[in-house]
């Protein structure tokens, strides 16, 4: 207790939290390998970079993205889909760090999700005030697969909700090195990200980078 006080209540790590049947919190994974994420994210964001996409409604979402893999997800005018070619360059995505693959299989057998095969990583870049809306996750073609989802930066809070969109989220904190791992049961649950707090990040900066691993083809 002494020393959740001081660290602001932050669980340990190597704590887990069971957000919901399927949906596990790891707390603090990522943290002993974050220099050389960092570093796969500066390979990654030089040959993808990092851009803001327009829905197919014609807003321009607040949060930067990018991919990584043999597939990418790109919003446009004319949907959300998967692609294997970056539209901005027009060459494949980069490929995946194999840190962070080592990473998301790492996450997902300790989720107790065997055989997780990604082939597609987001690359979310949050700066204050940006925020995800309340979405599903439907684009994959695969639901039997988990995500898994490093925070890295910032903390945020993560808006977790059930498959129906009414009913009302759960709020959990997700600080620098926090994984969480989501399938089975709560593959479609609702989720988002609260607008982005200011703050000053040792490693990161201003900034909030979120990878999401799928299995999207
Ligand atoms: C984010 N994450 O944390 C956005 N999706 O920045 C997601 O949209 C997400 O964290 C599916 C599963 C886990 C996630
Ligand atoms: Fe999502």
């Amino acid at each position: 207790m002494t020393a959740e006080l001081f660290e602001d209540m932050a669980p340990e790590k190597g704590a887990q939290t069971v957000m919901a049947p399927g949906a596990m919190l790891l707390h603090g994974l990522a943290r002993a390998v974050d220099a050389a994420l960092l570093r796969g994210l500066e390979d990654v964001i030089a040959s993808a970079t990092l851009r803001h996409l327009t829905t197919p409604g014609g807003y321009t979402m607040s949060v930067a993205m990018s991919n990584c893999g043999p597939l990418g997800w790109v919003s446009d005018r004319s949907g959300y889909r998967y692609e294997a070619l970056d539209p901005l360059s027009v060459r494949p995505w980069p490929v995946i760090p194999p840190c962070w693959m080592d990473l998301a299989v790492e996450a997902a057998v300790q989720a107790g999700y065997q055989r997780f095969q990604p082939d597609a990583c987001l690359v979310n870049m949050y700066e204050p005030g940006a925020k995800l809306s309340l979405h599903q996750d439907k684009d994959e073609k695969d639901f039997s697969a988990p995500i898994v989802s490093v925070s890295l930066g910032l903390p945020a809070t993560f808006l977790f909700g059930t498959g129906s969109r009414s009913d009302k989220p759960q709020r959990h904190r997700l600080v620098h090195g926090d994984v969480v791992v989501w399938g089975g049961p709560a593959r479609l649950a609702y989720h988002g990200v609260a607008p982005l707090a200011d703050g000053e990040h040792p490693l990161l900066g201003r900034r909030r980078i979120n990878l999401t691993f799928r299995r999207a083809g």
